[in-house]
């Protein structure tokens, strides 16, 4: 099976670049990983993506050396098995609150006897290749999102499910959840506290953690501060930030 960049950085102590896909484009997508993503995440909670949209733009991603994830809106089985149906290599679930609901995702993403997962990866072994079904269950990814109260306050059991790769902090939904409002690193104690606790939780289990990040500069801080993977904020976020300089340099402001 083709293998798994984001694997393959992790396997050398390294910190995966993650891009992040609000819009269902499969230029964007292609574009991310030209440009030098390590992985690239299409968003399905948040973003514009109906399931639709899944194929094309996991056909773009291939076309790159970066690796294809998928933020499902949640933690329907059904969804999850689809998104791997069609080629992703690795799976980001939201609000996960409980051990319980971190094993029901494992269970969902994972082929028997690991798991649930019915067969038929249509496109998944068109990319991954003819040993696909041998080799998905160890080369795919999956990340639980702590980003509530309930979650935090659990993190030490569902980091320790058997089969997670890692936790991914949604740090906006955290904050929100704890009281606060959702901002840049750092700018809220309560919220950073927490974010340094799912940390350690994810690292004392032997398990990764990614982090949704402002931009460049506060993925490049979080890297430093040891995160495992770094998402430098999303395409619509950035096209915003560009296009604002664009158009004042323009306007001559
Ligand atoms: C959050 O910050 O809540 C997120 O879900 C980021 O993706
Ligand atoms: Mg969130």
């Amino acid at each position: 099976m083709r293998a798994n960049k984001i694997q393959t950085i992790w396997n050398a102590n390294q910190s995966v670049i993650c891009g992040w896909m609000n819009t269902e484009s499969p230029y964007i997508a292609e574009m991310m990983g030209v440009k030098g993503m390590d992985a690239v995440c299409l968003d399905m909670q948040h973003g514009v993506a109906h399931i639709q949209d899944v194929y094309h733009v996991m056909q773009a991603i291939s076309a790159t050396e970066a690796a294809p994830l998928v933020r499902v809106p949640s933690s329907d089985p059904a969804l999850i098995m689809k998104v791997l149906d069609l080629g992703a290599y690795g799976v980001i679930c939201p609000l996960v609150d409980t051990a319980e609901e971190a094993a029901d995702f494992v269970h969902a993403s994972s082929y028997p006897p690991m798991g649930g997962r019915s067969y038929g990866p249509v496109r998944g072994t068109l990319y991954g290749g003819p040993d696909y079904f041998a080799k998905a269950n160890e080369t795919i990814v999956r990340l639980a999102m702590i980003e509530t109260a309930s979650g935090l306050e659990n993190v030490e059991a569902i980091c320790a499910t058997s089969g997670l790769d890692g936790i991914f902090i949604g740090p906006a939904d955290l904050a929100i959840s704890l009281g606060h409002l959702p901002g840049p690193e750092h700018s809220n104690d309560e919220v950073e506290e927490a974010i340094s606790t799912c940390k350690a939780a994810a690292h004392k289990a032997g398990i990764k953690v990614g982090i949704f990040c402002s931009g460049g500069k506060g993925a490049n801080l979080r890297r430093g501060e040891g995160y495992d993977l770094v998402v430098p904020s999303h395409d619509a976020y950035l096209l915003d930030r560009i296009l604002k300089a664009e158009i004042a340099l323009a306007r001559g402001d």
